[in-house]
């Protein structure tokens, strides 16, 4: 079925970008149903202010999180808490808590249990990292909302809030460098999510051999076309050989020599019995 994606961002315009290519073409096949939103136009002031100071002091600026809880809660169809039920009493228990999606033990969704609930995801550098399986995961799941922060982050009560509302939320980080805000990181994040919607790639097979998917955690293989000698330079005898049992063998070798010299982190993660007898020869 089709997916539905909302994203609110103080730059809406930034997503312009995802009528290009493959990701493009989904919308246009209603695979995707899109709508991007501008965070300022929940807002009640003049200067249409999405931020303020950090309590306790320190550079920079935090959002807010009565604007983001109007928009979420217009998104989600929520209705805002009685006038009553809020006081300045109130402690948040758990504002605090390292961040955790709570999904590690849980096996990877398939299509036979979708997501069933909308899923919120905020972008965030100081979150667990967005992996291939989250990626899988998410690609089940039916209504996607992205809330991208900018500046010096968003206020931790937001995601504390909706969890508690049973909403599911999630916070990922793409890598450990700086962005200035969330809206590449949901661009990575959609296009790795997307790519997995069936119906979506052309050549589905293409994905199954694809680096961090299943038990083959590996790298991929270097990859040779035509022609055979170019500028001097020939390509590995064995794969001309038209001997498919030596090719595999040869590619996999590769796979795992390349991966132990690049990523060693990704072999030590390997479950070992995706390793088979020959492999550990290598
Ligand atoms: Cl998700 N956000 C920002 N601002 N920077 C990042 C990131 C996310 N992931 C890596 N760096």
């Amino acid at each position: 079925g089709d997916m539905q994606i909302d994203i609110v961002s103080v730059f809406p315009d930034y997503f312009e970008v995802l009528n290009v290519g493959l990701f493009g073409k989904a919308i246009e096949r209603g695979l995707l149903d899109v709508h991007t939103h501008d965070l300022r136009s929940w807002t009640h002031d003049v200067h249409h202010s999405v931020d303020d100071t950090p309590v306790g002091g320190g550079a920079g600026m935090v959002m807010k999180p009565e604007v983001w809880a109007e928009c979420l809660d217009d998104l989600l169809g929520f209705e805002p808490p009685s006038i009553t039920a809020a006081s300045n009493e109130t402690q948040h228990s758990n504002a605090s808590a390292p961040i955790s999606n709570n999904t590690t033990d849980e096996p990877a969704a398939t299509s036979e249990n979708a997501l069933p609930k909308p899923v919120l995801i905020f972008p965030n550098p100081s979150a667990p990292l967005f992996t291939q399986r989250d990626a899988t995961e998410l690609s089940h799941a039916s209504h996607l909302l992205f809330g991208c922060g900018r500046y010096e982050g968003y206020d931790a009560r937001i995601p504390c809030y909706y969890r508690a509302q049973g909403v599911d939320v999630r916070e990922y980080s793409i890598g450990d460098y700086v962005l200035n805000g969330g809206e590449v990181a949901v661009s990575v994040m959609l296009e790795a999510i997307t790519r997995l919607i069936p119906g979506f790639m052309g050549n589905p097979d293409s994905i199954a051999e694809e680096s961090y998917t299943g038990s083959n955690a590996l790298l991929e293989h270097y990859q040779y076309t035509k022609p055979a000698i170019w500028r001097g330079m020939g390509v590995p005898e064995v794969l001309t050989s038209g001997d498919h049992g030596k090719v595999d063998r040869f590619r996999r070798d590769e796979a795992i020599a390349h991966t132990d010299q690049v990523r060693p982190d990704l072999i030590r993660q390997m479950d070992c019995k995706a390793l088979d007898k020959a492999d550990r020869k290598t």
